[in-house]
Protein backbone atom coordinates (compact mmCIF):
# COMPACT_ATOMS: atom_id res chain seq x y z
CA UNK A 1 0.00 0.00 0.00
CA UNK A 2 1.03 3.37 -0.74
CA UNK A 3 0.20 7.38 -1.33
CA UNK A 4 -0.39 8.74 -4.30
CA UNK A 5 -1.52 11.61 -6.01
CA UNK A 6 -4.02 11.18 -8.31
CA UNK A 7 -7.21 12.95 -10.99
CA UNK A 8 -10.47 12.09 -11.67
CA UNK A 9 -11.66 11.98 -15.62
CA UNK A 10 -13.25 15.36 -14.87
CA UNK A 11 -9.89 16.83 -13.35
CA UNK A 12 -10.81 16.97 -9.97
CA UNK A 13 -7.45 16.18 -7.94
CA UNK A 14 -6.94 13.88 -4.29
CA UNK A 15 -4.51 12.01 -2.58
CA UNK A 16 -5.31 8.29 -2.28
CA UNK A 17 -4.16 5.24 -0.48
CA UNK A 18 -3.41 2.51 -3.71
CA UNK A 19 -4.21 -0.76 -2.70
CA UNK A 20 -3.47 -3.12 -5.15
CA UNK A 21 -6.15 -1.72 -8.28
CA UNK A 22 -8.00 -0.18 -6.31
CA UNK A 23 -7.44 3.94 -4.62
CA UNK A 24 -9.03 5.22 -1.52
CA UNK A 25 -9.70 8.72 -1.77
CA UNK A 26 -8.39 10.92 1.37
CA UNK A 27 -10.35 13.23 0.69
CA UNK A 28 -7.95 16.12 0.97
CA UNK A 29 -7.10 17.37 -2.41
CA UNK A 30 -3.89 17.81 -2.44
CA UNK A 31 -0.58 16.50 -1.74
CA UNK A 32 0.47 19.96 0.20
CA UNK A 33 -2.27 20.04 2.10
CA UNK A 34 -1.45 16.37 3.19
CA UNK A 35 1.65 17.81 4.53
CA UNK A 36 0.13 20.28 6.24
CA UNK A 37 -0.51 17.83 8.82
CA UNK A 38 1.15 16.05 11.40
CA UNK A 39 2.26 12.25 10.74
CA UNK A 40 0.07 10.65 13.02
CA UNK A 41 -2.89 12.83 11.61
CA UNK A 42 -1.37 11.58 7.97
CA UNK A 43 -1.23 7.55 9.46
CA UNK A 44 -4.85 7.92 10.75
CA UNK A 45 -6.23 9.01 7.23
CA UNK A 46 -4.05 6.63 5.83
CA UNK A 47 -5.40 3.65 7.96
CA UNK A 48 -9.26 4.64 7.63
CA UNK A 49 -9.43 6.51 4.55
CA UNK A 50 -12.80 7.89 4.27
CA UNK A 51 -13.92 7.92 0.68
CA UNK A 52 -15.15 5.68 -1.41
CA UNK A 53 -13.38 2.75 -3.23
CA UNK A 54 -11.63 3.87 -7.07
CA UNK A 55 -10.84 1.53 -9.61
CA UNK A 56 -7.28 2.29 -9.94
CA UNK A 57 -7.65 2.08 -13.77
CA UNK A 58 -10.61 4.85 -13.47
CA UNK A 59 -8.04 7.45 -12.29
CA UNK A 60 -4.96 9.42 -13.58
CA UNK A 61 -2.00 8.74 -11.43
CA UNK A 62 0.02 12.20 -10.59
CA UNK A 63 3.29 12.96 -9.82
CA UNK A 64 3.08 13.08 -5.72
CA UNK A 65 4.60 17.02 -5.53
CA UNK A 66 2.19 19.88 -5.85
CA UNK A 67 1.47 23.15 -4.46
CA UNK A 68 4.49 25.14 -3.31
CA UNK A 69 6.21 21.63 -2.87
CA UNK A 70 9.85 21.54 -3.91
CA UNK A 71 11.74 19.20 -5.10
CA UNK A 72 15.72 19.39 -3.90
CA UNK A 73 18.34 16.69 -4.39
CA UNK A 74 21.34 15.74 -2.98
CA UNK A 75 25.06 15.09 -4.78
CA UNK A 76 27.92 12.82 -4.56
CA UNK A 77 26.34 11.09 -2.16
CA UNK A 78 27.88 7.44 -3.41
CA UNK A 79 31.20 6.65 -4.42
CA UNK A 80 29.75 5.97 -8.19
CA UNK A 81 28.71 9.59 -8.36
CA UNK A 82 31.76 11.00 -7.15
CA UNK A 83 33.97 8.90 -9.60
CA UNK A 84 32.00 9.45 -12.46
CA UNK A 85 31.73 13.33 -11.49
CA UNK A 86 35.27 13.36 -11.36
CA UNK A 87 35.93 11.87 -15.07
CA UNK A 88 33.78 14.04 -16.69
CA UNK A 89 34.25 17.44 -14.88
CA UNK A 90 36.90 19.45 -17.51
CA UNK A 91 38.29 22.15 -14.82
CA UNK A 92 36.99 21.18 -11.91
CA UNK A 93 37.21 17.60 -10.78
CA UNK A 94 38.75 18.40 -7.06
CA UNK A 95 35.55 19.76 -5.85
CA UNK A 96 33.63 15.99 -6.45
CA UNK A 97 36.29 14.76 -4.18
CA UNK A 98 36.13 17.49 -1.50
CA UNK A 99 32.46 17.67 -1.45
CA UNK A 100 31.99 13.57 -1.11
CA UNK A 101 33.69 13.76 2.52
CA UNK A 102 32.97 17.23 3.59
CA UNK A 103 30.46 17.44 7.16
CA UNK A 104 28.02 19.73 4.70
CA UNK A 105 26.31 17.76 1.74
CA UNK A 106 26.41 19.25 -1.52
CA UNK A 107 22.19 20.18 -1.90
CA UNK A 108 20.65 22.04 -4.37
CA UNK A 109 17.06 22.92 -5.91
CA UNK A 110 15.96 20.57 -8.40
CA UNK A 111 12.41 21.28 -9.33
CA UNK A 112 9.29 23.47 -8.52
CA UNK A 113 5.67 21.53 -8.36
CA UNK A 114 4.57 22.09 -11.25
CA UNK A 115 7.47 20.85 -13.65
CA UNK A 116 7.67 17.62 -11.94
CA UNK A 117 6.81 14.29 -14.36
CA UNK A 118 4.87 11.46 -13.64
CA UNK A 119 4.81 7.69 -14.46
CA UNK A 120 4.76 6.87 -17.87
CA UNK A 121 5.31 11.06 -18.88
CA UNK A 122 8.42 12.07 -21.01
CA UNK A 123 11.24 13.28 -19.32
CA UNK A 124 13.53 15.30 -21.70
CA UNK A 125 17.08 15.80 -21.97
CA UNK A 126 18.37 19.50 -23.19
CA UNK A 127 19.20 19.95 -26.92
CA UNK A 128 22.49 21.98 -26.59
CA UNK A 129 23.82 18.83 -24.35
CA UNK A 130 25.81 16.40 -25.75
CA UNK A 131 25.62 13.80 -22.82
CA UNK A 132 22.98 13.14 -20.69
CA UNK A 133 22.08 10.65 -17.71
CA UNK A 134 18.95 9.58 -16.18
CA UNK A 135 19.84 9.62 -12.34
CA UNK A 136 17.59 7.21 -10.22
CA UNK A 137 17.29 8.07 -6.38
CA UNK A 138 16.05 7.57 -2.96
CA UNK A 139 13.92 10.50 -2.08
CA UNK A 140 12.60 11.38 0.83
CA UNK A 141 9.20 13.48 1.34
CA UNK A 142 8.78 15.57 4.40
CA UNK A 143 5.86 17.27 6.08
CA UNK A 144 5.65 21.46 6.98
CA UNK A 145 6.73 20.28 10.10
CA UNK A 146 10.28 18.40 8.71
CA UNK A 147 8.83 15.14 9.42
CA UNK A 148 9.66 11.96 7.14
CA UNK A 149 6.35 10.76 5.96
CA UNK A 150 7.51 8.47 3.54
CA UNK A 151 9.78 7.28 0.59
CA UNK A 152 9.42 7.58 -3.18
CA UNK A 153 11.26 7.62 -6.62
CA UNK A 154 12.99 10.49 -8.25
CA UNK A 155 14.90 10.40 -11.52
CA UNK A 156 17.35 13.22 -11.49
CA UNK A 157 18.11 13.78 -15.39
CA UNK A 158 21.10 15.18 -15.88
CA UNK A 159 23.55 16.71 -18.57
CA UNK A 160 26.86 15.75 -18.20
CA UNK A 161 28.56 18.08 -20.69
CA UNK A 162 27.30 21.01 -19.24
CA UNK A 163 27.93 20.13 -16.03
CA UNK A 164 31.49 18.57 -16.57
CA UNK A 165 32.16 21.93 -18.42
CA UNK A 166 31.90 24.11 -15.34
CA UNK A 167 30.57 23.08 -11.88
CA UNK A 168 28.82 26.46 -11.61
CA UNK A 169 26.76 25.50 -14.59
CA UNK A 170 24.90 23.04 -12.58
CA UNK A 171 21.59 24.43 -12.74
CA UNK A 172 21.33 24.03 -16.02
CA UNK A 173 22.50 20.90 -16.23
CA UNK A 174 20.05 20.01 -13.49
CA UNK A 175 16.95 22.40 -13.68
CA UNK A 176 15.12 22.47 -16.99
CA UNK A 177 11.61 21.57 -18.62
CA UNK A 178 10.92 17.84 -18.25
CA UNK A 179 14.34 16.99 -16.12
CA UNK A 180 12.69 15.69 -12.91
CA UNK A 181 10.32 12.52 -12.86
CA UNK A 182 9.05 12.13 -9.07
CA UNK A 183 6.73 9.15 -8.38
CA UNK A 184 4.17 7.63 -8.43
CA UNK A 185 3.69 6.24 -5.07
CA UNK A 186 4.93 7.45 -1.77
CA UNK A 187 6.06 4.38 0.75
CA UNK A 188 5.36 5.81 4.28
CA UNK A 189 7.34 5.42 6.15
CA UNK A 190 5.36 3.29 9.12
CA UNK A 191 5.16 0.68 6.05
CA UNK A 192 9.11 1.30 5.28
CA UNK A 193 11.06 1.71 8.66
CA UNK A 194 14.35 0.96 7.33
CA UNK A 195 15.24 2.53 3.78
CA UNK A 196 19.48 1.87 4.49
CA UNK A 197 19.42 -1.21 2.62
CA UNK A 198 17.29 -0.92 -0.47
CA UNK A 199 17.72 -2.19 -4.24
CA UNK A 200 18.09 0.26 -6.73
CA UNK A 201 17.52 -0.71 -10.12
CA UNK A 202 17.36 1.08 -13.81
CA UNK A 203 17.40 0.00 -17.74
CA UNK A 204 17.47 1.32 -20.22
CA UNK A 205 15.74 0.57 -23.56
CA UNK A 206 15.96 1.80 -26.94
CA UNK A 207 14.11 0.26 -29.80
CA UNK A 208 12.87 -2.44 -27.13
CA UNK A 209 15.80 -3.62 -26.82
CA UNK A 210 18.10 -3.05 -23.30
CA UNK A 211 20.89 -0.65 -23.82
CA UNK A 212 22.36 -0.28 -20.29
CA UNK A 213 21.13 -1.61 -16.95
CA UNK A 214 22.51 -1.66 -13.30
CA UNK A 215 21.76 -2.16 -10.11
CA UNK A 216 22.76 -0.78 -6.38
CA UNK A 217 21.72 -0.81 -3.00
CA UNK A 218 21.18 2.46 -0.27
CA UNK A 219 23.20 0.51 1.92
CA UNK A 220 26.07 2.22 -0.48
CA UNK A 221 25.16 5.70 0.63
CA UNK A 222 28.03 7.82 1.68
CA UNK A 223 25.67 10.00 4.45
CA UNK A 224 22.23 9.39 6.52
CA UNK A 225 19.29 10.26 5.48
CA UNK A 226 18.52 12.56 8.75
CA UNK A 227 21.98 14.55 7.63
CA UNK A 228 20.71 14.87 4.37
CA UNK A 229 17.35 16.67 6.07
CA UNK A 230 18.77 18.37 9.02
CA UNK A 231 21.30 20.49 6.37
CA UNK A 232 18.03 20.99 4.25
CA UNK A 233 15.91 21.87 7.27
CA UNK A 234 18.84 24.34 8.36
CA UNK A 235 18.12 27.72 7.16
CA UNK A 236 14.86 26.80 5.44
CA UNK A 237 11.23 26.78 5.56
CA UNK A 238 8.56 24.02 2.96
CA UNK A 239 5.24 25.01 4.71
CA UNK A 240 3.64 22.30 1.72
CA UNK A 241 6.12 19.93 2.34
CA UNK A 242 9.59 19.00 0.26
CA UNK A 243 10.29 16.01 -1.72
CA UNK A 244 14.61 15.49 -0.89
CA UNK A 245 16.31 13.11 -3.76
CA UNK A 246 19.11 11.73 -1.88
CA UNK A 247 21.91 11.00 -4.74
CA UNK A 248 22.21 8.63 -7.21
CA UNK A 249 24.24 5.16 -7.29
CA UNK A 250 23.86 4.73 -10.77
CA UNK A 251 25.75 6.44 -13.50
CA UNK A 252 25.85 5.41 -16.95
CA UNK A 253 29.69 5.41 -18.14
CA UNK A 254 31.04 7.72 -20.06
CA UNK A 255 30.17 8.23 -23.78
CA UNK A 256 26.84 6.53 -23.08
CA UNK A 257 23.90 9.22 -23.73
CA UNK A 258 20.01 8.85 -23.52
CA UNK A 259 18.19 10.03 -26.60
CA UNK A 260 14.82 10.50 -28.31
CA UNK A 261 12.68 6.86 -27.92
CA UNK A 262 15.03 5.63 -25.44
CA UNK A 263 12.73 4.55 -21.98
CA UNK A 264 14.35 4.76 -18.45
CA UNK A 265 12.42 1.99 -15.40
CA UNK A 266 14.03 2.53 -12.31
CA UNK A 267 12.96 0.10 -9.65
CA UNK A 268 13.29 0.56 -5.72
CA UNK A 269 13.13 -2.40 -3.90
CA UNK A 270 9.55 -1.79 -1.67
CA UNK A 271 8.31 1.18 -2.99
CA UNK A 272 8.08 0.38 -6.74
CA UNK A 273 8.48 1.78 -9.93
CA UNK A 274 9.06 5.05 -12.23
CA UNK A 275 9.38 4.29 -16.27
CA UNK A 276 9.91 7.34 -18.63
CA UNK A 277 10.13 7.51 -22.59
CA UNK A 278 12.98 10.26 -23.44
CA UNK A 279 12.81 13.36 -25.60
CA UNK A 280 15.50 15.58 -26.42
CA UNK A 281 14.18 19.21 -26.03
CA UNK A 282 11.34 21.52 -24.98
CA UNK A 283 8.88 20.34 -27.65
CA UNK A 284 7.50 17.05 -26.18
CA UNK A 285 7.36 18.48 -22.86
CA UNK A 286 5.97 21.72 -23.46
CA UNK A 287 2.59 20.74 -22.16
CA UNK A 288 4.09 20.86 -18.36
CA UNK A 289 2.89 24.81 -18.52
CA UNK A 290 -1.08 24.33 -20.01
CA UNK A 291 -0.79 21.32 -17.40
CA UNK A 292 -0.04 23.17 -14.39
CA UNK A 293 -3.63 24.41 -15.05
CA UNK A 294 -5.32 21.83 -16.27
CA UNK A 295 -4.44 18.38 -15.02
CA UNK A 296 -6.09 16.54 -18.38
CA UNK A 297 -3.78 18.02 -20.40
CA UNK A 298 -0.56 15.51 -19.56
CA UNK A 299 0.01 12.64 -21.57
CA UNK A 300 -0.03 10.07 -18.59
CA UNK A 301 -2.36 7.41 -18.68
CA UNK A 302 -5.41 6.83 -17.20
O1 LIG B 1 27.45 17.36 -8.25
C1 LIG B 1 26.59 17.18 -9.01
C2 LIG B 1 25.32 16.49 -8.77
C3 LIG B 1 25.47 15.09 -8.37
C4 LIG B 1 24.19 14.37 -8.30
O2 LIG B 1 23.14 14.80 -8.74
C5 LIG B 1 24.18 13.03 -7.69
O3 LIG B 1 25.21 12.58 -7.18
O4 LIG B 1 23.13 12.41 -7.70
MG1 LIG C 1 21.51 13.29 -8.72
Amino acid sequence: MSLVRFAYRDGRQDVGVLDGDAVTPLGVGSFAELLHWSLDDIRTAYEYPAGFVTARDAVRLLPPVDGRMEVWAAGVTYKTSQTERMKESQAAASVYDRVYDAVRPELFFKSAAWRVVGDGEPISVRADSAVDVPEPELAVVLNAGGDTVGYTICNDVSSRTIEGDNPLYLPQAKIYLGGCAVGPAVVPVWQLPDPTDLAIRMSIHRGGAPVWSGAASTSQLHRTLADLVAHLLRADAFPDGVVLSTGTCLVPELPFTLDTGDVVAISIDGIGSLTNPVVRGRDGVEWLVAAADDVRLRPSSG
